[in-house]
């Protein structure tokens, strides 16, 4: 039985996937309990939405000072970006201007102590950026490290007048944790070192408003090494942030994909992201565990068959594919 999701039900699971806090999160969980058409076909959703909102309700608040706050940001949205760099180079200057944060953004360095995580629209999806505290010789905390590690991506940001430094700093301090910032698509050395995590990155060099920005831009491409492929931005005037919003979402790997019920036009407002090379298996647990569960057929619109074409679970989709699931 179809569950006929209504639009105003989609954009309350929209909001509740790029909410950040537990309120957020519960507001967003009761407005979807409240979208969702009564009839047998929700059951299963109705009572999956009460008990989340049941556990959500119970989560005691979150106390500060006795243990201290938690780092630990879970993933939203299409990816999940780090922020690395030294103090001073503009992180959070971008986080402030790409998404509705507000970290504090300073003249002075070591402005940010705290992970701070916003959503990053890009087209008809989000990517979850977090700024970070630098990377600093006088001290970084161990958790920076673990943010780094567990990030699906990481945009390396040092200013365009102190590009080298900033790169052999952070090259330096991640390299005494074992971890190698490389370009997407370069992670892998040919002889990569044992125990170490090689982790993609796109470097991001700040200031282009400034004067002399191209100047240093060309000697940083004359003296590094490291093929990077730079995305130079600038905070200030918006330039080259559209580009640094496409090549971070190519960099993540991942496909969209638009579901359709049987009957009725593709809702091409909110796409599902999947990585690269998923299935249709794969698309219906990510819209819920029942709908793998009773799978029939799908059909298929889109790059990766011709129309409306018949498929069972491990045909392999491809970005813009339309798929309407029978069960
Ligand atoms: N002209 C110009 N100034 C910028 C740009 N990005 C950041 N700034 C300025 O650079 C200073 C540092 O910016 P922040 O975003 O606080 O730097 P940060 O990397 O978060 O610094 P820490 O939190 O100390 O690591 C601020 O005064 C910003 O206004 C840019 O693209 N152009
Ligand atoms: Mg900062």
């Amino acid at each position: 039985m179809s569950a006929n999701l209504t639009p105003a039900y989609r954009a309350a699971e929209e909001r509740f996937r790029a909410a950040i806090t537990a309120e957020e999160k519960l507001a967003a969980l009761e407005e979807m309990l409240r979208e969702v058409p009564k009839h047998k076909g929700t059951e299963k959703i109705q009572a999956d939405l009460k008990s989340r909102i049941s556990k959500l309700r119970r989560q005691p608040k979150k106390k500060t000072g006795a243990r201290g706050p938690t780092h630990h940001i879970p993933r939203e949205g299409a990816g999940q970006v780090v922020l690395v760099g030294p103090p001073n180079a503009g992180k959070s200057a971008l986080v402030a201007r790409l998404t509705h944060a507000s970290p504090e953004v300073a003249e002075y360095p070591l402005s940010t102590r705290e992970a701070t995580p916003g959503m990053m629209p890009f087209e008809d999806v989000s990517i979850q950026l977090v700024d970070l505290p630098p990377i600093c010789e006088e001290h970084v905390e161990p958790w920076v490290y673990d943010s780094i590690r567990t990030a699906d991506l990481v945009w390396l940001v040092v200013t365009a007048e102190s590009s080298l430094e900033g790169l052999e700093l952070v090259d330096r301090l991640l390299g005494e944790k074992a971890i190698a910032l490389a370009p997407v698509g370069r992670e892998g050395p040919d002889e990569p070192r044992p125990g170490w995590l090689y982790k993609p990155a796109v470097l991001v060099i700040t200031g282009l408003d400034r004067p002399d920005a191209r100047e240093d831009l060309e000697l940083l491409d004359q003296l590094v090494e490291v093929p990077w492929d730079e995305s130079p931005v600038s905070s200030v005037s918006g330039e080259g942030l559209e580009e640094l919003g496409r090549r971070t979402f190519e960099a993540l790997g991942v496909m969209r994909v638009y579901s359709k019920q049987p009957g009725k036009e593709p809702d091409l407002e909110q796409p599902f992201t999947l990585p690269l090379g998923s299935t249709v298996g794969d698309l219906a647990r990510l819209i819920h565990q029942d709908l793998a569960a009773k799978f029939k057929f799908a059909r298929v619109w889109g790059p990766s068959a011709f129309d409306g074409q018949k498929v069972q679970t491990s045909h392999v989709l491809e970005e813009g594919d339309v798929v309407e699931i029978h069960f």
